[in-house]
């Protein structure tokens, strides 16, 4: 680590562009003060003591090489007032726990921009911009060690252009205003367990391809992205949940859209057994281009979509007893084509609050469920739903036995009936037998929503 002990009084340093006026001010370099860097400056700093708060003035201009981080704090606490600019060959800012930044300017980075890694408790706010091939900010554990207790305040821009915007351990906050960003090449924002996360403005992953990534990682917390929020992968989930077996909710009022919307890890070595709740307010959207909206897996999850939220794509509730709430009416297929909402295993229950009974039209069975369709006088809706055991429509409750009886009498294709037709060549043999009328066509009907089905469940079941 070269230092700098500029005296207080600014002297010339010979820069390839001329002679500039370059200080970072002595008065305050013993702990309690604050040291003030002016100018352009081809050097990086380091704060020794406790205590020390570094400003870099409005148009001063840190220039660092790879080995030395632009500002490091060598002692706890310290802090950083950036109004102007760090450019850094390796990592922008170094420090310890408590640290705070203040960042009004311009913070880029090859390596990382705040490395705070294996220290607790800082306080970030940026409202200017950190940009960088590292991490824009690293505020993770190191080997179980520290990455607890952080804040970061983000009205500007947080941005990596190779790796994962945020990367931060247990018991984070983070809070990114209307109109910030913080986009990542890898995830955008990865935290651990009982993580705070409040969005108004997006929060992205835009990479990377052939190891697409999140906009969101984490194990556990608590999401609310209000209206106006945008929680956005390119490539892979916007919201992803590794093992863990703590309860987390995401309250959405704004948009959560990936390839697929919001899914918890299910594989059997690492899986989120925890409970997921999630609201998804009037105006909110979930999507899964990829054809699945949410994937919750193991756990008591819970979803209630309010009226005049939009859920596109399949909606997956995995294993445990499941409860999943659908205000307000449908409008078309609820999720779209092909999309089935499916309790998956345990004793799951549906509402529609705003269907009756006898507001159903028709059913048509599939395995182990039906499509439903409903018209309450808003016109025509349908909803596919799998694995439900029961259903409350209008207040009323319906074991899934009293709805599979309102399918036409002529088809009681069961669940055994439909695998027997599979089993014996599925369509070919239907279409063998038109002559048999509405049998056939019930059946087609079934067996293609059937088909589609196992489609679904072969595409989501990784
Ligand atoms: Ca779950
Ligand atoms: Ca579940
Ligand atoms: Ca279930
Ligand atoms: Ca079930």
């Amino acid at each position: 680590m070269r230092r700098l002990f500029f005296c207080s009084v600014a002297i010339g340093v010979q820069l390839s562009g001329g002679t500039l006026w370059a200080a970072c001010s002595q008065n305050g370099q013993l702990g309690g003060g604050t040291v003030i860097c002016s100018g352009t400056i081809s050097d990086s700093y380091m704060a020794e003591h406790a205590n020390i708060t570094v400003r870099i003035e409005r148009g001063a201009v840190l220039k660092a090489g790879r080995d030395d981080a632009a500002i490091e704090f060598e002692d706890d606490p310290g802090t950083l007032e950036m109004k102007g600019a760090l450019q850094a060959e390796g990592d922008a800012i170094r420090a310890g726990d408590d640290f705070t930044l203040v960042n009004e300017g311009s913070i880029s980075a090859v390596g990382d921009g705040v490395n705070i890694s294996g220290r607790d408790d800082a306080s970030l706010t940026n409202t200017g911009v950190i940009r960088t091939g590292g991490r824009a900010v690293h505020m993770d554990d190191v080997e179980d060690a520290g990455g607890t207790g952080h804040v970061l305040m983000n009205t500007g821009h947080i941005i990596s252009i190779r790796n994962e915007a945020v990367e931060g351990g247990n018991g984070n906050r983070v809070v990114n205003a209307a109109g910030a960003l913080i986009q990542g090449y890898d995830d955008a924002l990865q935290l651990g367990e009982s993580a705070v996360i409040e969005n108004h403005g997006v929060i992205r992953s835009v990479g990377m391809p052939g190891e697409p990534q999140d906009a969101i990682d984490l194990d556990s917390g608590r999401i609310v992205n209000g209206a106006g929020g945008q929680i956005i992968s390119d490539l892979d989930a916007a919201i992803d949940f590794d093992a863990s077996s703590i309860a987390s909710l995401i309250d959405n009022a704004g948009e959560i859209r990936g390839v697929t919307g919001i899914m918890v890890e299910t594989h059997a070595s690492a899986a989120n057994i925890a409970v997921q709740e999630v609201i998804n307010q009037a105006g909110g959207v979930i999507a899964g281009r990829g054809g699945v909206a949410l994937l919750l897996g193991a756990g008591e999850d819970r979803l209630v979509n309010h009226a005049g939220g939009i859920i596109t794509g399949s909606v997956l509730m995995g294993g445990d007893a499941d409860r999943v709430v659908l205000e307000g009416s449908i409008a078309g297929t609820f999720g779209g084509k092909r999309a089935v909402i499916d309790g998956g295993a345990g004793a799951d229950h549906v509402v529609l609050s705003a269907y009756s009974f006898d507001q159903i039209t028709d059913v048509a069975l599939m395995r182990d469920g039906f499509v439903l369709s409903l018209d309450n006088g808003t016109g025509a809706a349908d909803i596919a739903l799998r694995n439900w055991e029961s259903f409350d429509l209008a207040g009323t409750v319906y074991s899934a036995q009293e709805i599979a009886a309102l399918a036409p009498q002529r088809a009681p294709l069961t669940a055994g009936l439909l695998l027997l037709v599979l089993g014996f060549g599925g369509m070919g043999l239907i279409r063998g037998r038109r002559h048999l009328g509405a049998v056939a066509t019930v059946a087609r009907g079934a067996l293609a929503r059937a088909t589609l089905g196992l489609q679904s469940a072969s595409r989501t079941g990784a």
